[in-house]
Formats: structure tokens, C-alpha cells, sequence
């Protein structure tokens, strides 16, 4: 990923990149939001009477991204990456109370929906993925209408459909 090749296409020499014709993306968000508004079912349409659903929809794609995601890298780093520093021990119960806060903030707005702002929309796929990050945590587990709401995401067929081809690129070869 750090080659020029990749890096012509990502400058921080990450992943995802989208192309598309002689268009080259990066950063899920922007990726996300270029499809939504493409295809149909991924953000209320503009001219749909109520114009305000679409604003608030993508306010979701950037709260998941900018407000909810940040304490859970910050979380996922602090146990994978700091684990082993003498003072780990100390730090990990301040990162972890910073990713409940936003849990018990996103839950209680949430509450019995299914969604978080009626239909379907990219704003609930990218919570939901920004969400699955914390699987491995547990720290999910104490938000029951959170736990929901992911396994609501994870059962849409088209998340079943992304889910299944990624892991055949990813399958190691036979043999
Ligand atoms: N904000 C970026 C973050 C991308 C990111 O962190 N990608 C990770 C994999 S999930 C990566 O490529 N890490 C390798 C690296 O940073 O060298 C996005 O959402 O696209």
C-alpha cells in the first residue's frame, strides 16, 4: 500500500480506494457518499417533499465518522497497539469510559428505532460499520438497542452480499 502505484491513488497510503471510470477516490465516507447518491435506497431523495431527510441523513454518515468513530480507534489502538506500555493499564479505563459516553449518548437517541432517523439510509450503514469495530470489545454488548441496531445492519442482504465477496478476496489460497 505504500508503493507509488497506491499511493497515486491514496496519498496516505491506506485503505479503501474506490475507481470508477477515470474518477479515484479515497476515505470510506467520501467513497459511501458518492454511491449514495447515485443509487437509489441510500439517501432520502431531494425532490422527495421532505428535502430536510437528506440533510439529516448525511449529518449521520459525518457523526458516525467524526463524532462516534474517533474514541473507538482511539480504543482499538490503546488495546492493540498499547497493550504492552507500563502504562496501559492506567489509560484504558479513560478510553473506554470516552467510547461509553458516546454509547450512551447514541443509544438513548436511537432508543426502540430501528434506524436512526426513519428509513434506511448511509447514515445507518456507516454507523452501523463504525459500531462493528467494537465487537471484539464487549463494550457493545452493554447496549442491547445498539446490539440491535448492528445485527439489523449485518442482516441486510446487501450487506450479506458486500460481506461474502470481501471475504472471497480475502480467502488465503487452496492448498
Ligand atoms: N479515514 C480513513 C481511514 C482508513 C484506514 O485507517 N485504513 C486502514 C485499514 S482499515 C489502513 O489502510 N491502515 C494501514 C495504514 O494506515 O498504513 C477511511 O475511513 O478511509
Amino acid at each position: 500500500m505504500k508503493e507509488p502505484q497506491h499511493l497515486a491513488l491514496h496519498p496516505f497510503g491506506q485503505i479503501p480506494t474506490y475507481e470508477e471510470g477515470d474518477l479515484a477516490l479515497f476515505e470510506t465516507g467520501s467513497i459511501v457518499f458518492h454511491i449514495a447518491e447515485r443509487h437509489a435506497g441510500l439517501l432520502p431523495p431531494p425532490a422527495d417533499g421532505d428535502a430536510n431527510a437528506r440533510a439529516r441523513a448525511i449529518t449521520w454518515m459525518f457523526a458516525a465518522l467524526n463524532t462516534v468513530e474517533p474514541p473507538i480507534l482511539e480504543l482499538a489502538t490503546a488495546r492493540i497497539f498499547e497493550g504492552d506500555k507500563p502504562w496501559s493499564k492506567e489509560r484504558l479505563p479513560l478510553v473506554e469510559d470516552r467510547v461509553r459516553n458516546r454509547l450512551v449518548q447514541l443509544s438513548r437517541r436511537l432508543g426502540d428505532a430501528d434506524w436512526l432517523d426513519g428509513a434506511f439510509s448511509a447514515g445507518d450503514l456507516m454507523m452501523v460499520s463504525v459500531l462493528l469495530r467494537l465487537k471484539s470489545s464487549g463494550i457493545l454488548d452493554e447496549y442491547p438497542n445498539l446490539c440491535a441496531y448492528v445485527a439489523r445492519g449485518e442482516a441486510r442482504p446487501a450487506y450479506k452480499r458486500a460481506f461474502e465477496a470481501q471475504l472471497a478476496v480475502n480467502k488465503p489460497p487452496a492448498g
